[in-house]
């Protein structure tokens, strides 16, 4: 298989972090590319996203919880719990974990654009959903996966990941001690060391 993806990409690490969980690493080959501007991506996907996974049988996926649905199915691992609370929960926790990504992706775009280009509303919305998110995390953090375990602790811990990479200095752990000290834990596995964002 063949994972086109960016290194500065929460979407394309939830990807890895996933494939590093279910010992799939040595199946895929990483392609690193610039979705702006790469054709080969925009021939395979029409979104030229990151991460876009081409199948062994030649086939292309897209969407980061579609790849890893996909990757959970053929490594019959677990982390997607039998319809029940504990899937419901998990799917959940990755839609606020993915909002969170999407928010400071454009926040992040954003805060560089010239202030003419900017809007402050949409730029405070975005915060907004960044912070409103992180406390849903903390309040249910003593329900995360110390061993990633499922879908959604492993899109929490890529979320949080992306947060210190573009904003070191973002104090996301004041008030929220506990999603800290989990974070703090999952980050030592060898699946987040092995993936740390950094600039191409
Ligand atoms: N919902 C998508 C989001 C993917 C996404 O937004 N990827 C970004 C990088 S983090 C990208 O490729 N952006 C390029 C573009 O928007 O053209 C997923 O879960 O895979």
């Amino acid at each position: 298989m063949k994972l086109f993806y960016a290194p500065t990409s929460p979407f394309a690490r939830k990807v890895r972090v996933t494939a590093h969980e279910l010992q799939l690493g040595d199946r895929i080959k990483l392609v690193l590319v610039n979705p702006w501007s790469d054709a080969e991506l925009r021939s395979l996907n029409p979104l030229a996203k990151v991460p876009t996974l081409v199948r062994d049988d030649g086939q292309v996926l897209f969407e980061s919880a579609l790849i890893c649905e996909y990757l959970d199915h053929i490594a019959a691992g677990g982390l997607y719990p039998a319809p029940g609370e504990a899937r419901w929960s998990a799917l959940l926790r990755q839609g606020i974990a993915d909002g969170i990504s999407a928010a400071a992706g454009r926040l992040f775009a954003d805060e560089r654009r010239p202030a003419d280009e900017r809007s402050s509303s949409v730029m405070q919305r975005q915060a907004a959903a960044i912070e409103a998110g992180l406390d849903r995390l903390e309040r249910d953090a003593g329900t995360l996966s110390r061993e990633l375990a499922d879908i959604g602790a492993v899109s929490a811990a890529c979320a949080l990941g992306y947060l210190d990479f573009r904003w070191p200095e973002r104090a996301w752990r004041d008030g929220r001690l506990e999603l800290a000290r989990w974070f703090d834990a999952v980050g030592q596995r060898q699946s987040m060391i092995a993936t740390q964002h950094h600039l191409p």
